[in-house]
């Protein structure tokens, strides 16, 4: 069953120059129950290594790793799931050749997409983004509030809301609807990872 709460969505990128691991780690003490490791310019070795320590790193923790977009690398690492948006390996395909996959999430980025079998083969639907972010600027449209209530309305799915979410709106994205907050900048980002996710953990609790 998914319930997690505060996902965090992390590459090395996003540390600004920190090691992502003490981040990570930070991340969790803070609050952070999933993590998505989400390198876009990395080849397979470079991946699975950094995919390798990560996992190691969070073993005591027991917070699951999530593998973005990469099927080899997930599976080489024995991630706990994978996490793939539309133009990326659909969720079915998935399924089949990764029969043991703990945990699959897949993007949506528009309403009609909650009635075909790629979503009913996900674990979570990630609603994507909430609100237009520099980190990702490839996005179509904003869902924005009114669209994750649209959409808690249609399915039961858990449904992960990412896209500029911080401390100052995690509150209302909960309220809207969403199970879970996905989120980079707002804690990778951080001056104090570990006190930004705390904080956006406790909009989460007193929203919930
Ligand atoms: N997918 C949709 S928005 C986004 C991704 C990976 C980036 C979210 O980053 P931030 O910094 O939390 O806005
Ligand atoms: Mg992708």
């Amino acid at each position: 069953m998914f319930n997690r709460r505060l996902y965090l969505v992390i590459s090395e990128e996003s540390c600004k120059g920190r090691d992502l691991v003490t981040v990570a780690k930070a991340a969790v003490k803070g609050g952070v129950d999933l993590i998505q490791l989400r390198e876009k310019q990395l080849d397979n070795p470079a991946f699975l290594e950094r995919a390798l320590r990560l996992k190691e790193a969070l073993v005591a923790s027991r917070v699951p790793l999530i593998i973005n977009d990469n099927l080899w690398v997930a599976q080489q690492c024995c991630a706990a799931g994978i996490h793939v948006g539309n133009s990326d390996i659909p969720p079915l395909s998935i399924r089949v050749q990764w029969p043991s996959c703990g945990i699959l999430g897949y993007s949506i980025e528009y309403e009609k997409q909650i009635y075909t079998a790629e979503a009913r083969a996900s674990d979570y639907l990630a609603l994507s983004p909430i609100f237009a972010t520099p980190t990702k600027t490839d996005t179509v449209t904003e869902w924005k509030l009114e669209g994750i209530s649209k959409i808690r309305a249609l399915t039961d799915k858990p449904l992960v809301a990412i896209g500029a979410i911080h401390e100052g709106n995690a509150a209302d994205v909960i309220k809207a609807g969403a199970d879970c907050l996905a989120i980079v900048s707002a804690i990778c980002g951080a001056a104090d990872p570990e006190k930004a996710a705390a904080a956006i953990r406790l909009q989460i609790e007193k929203a919930l």
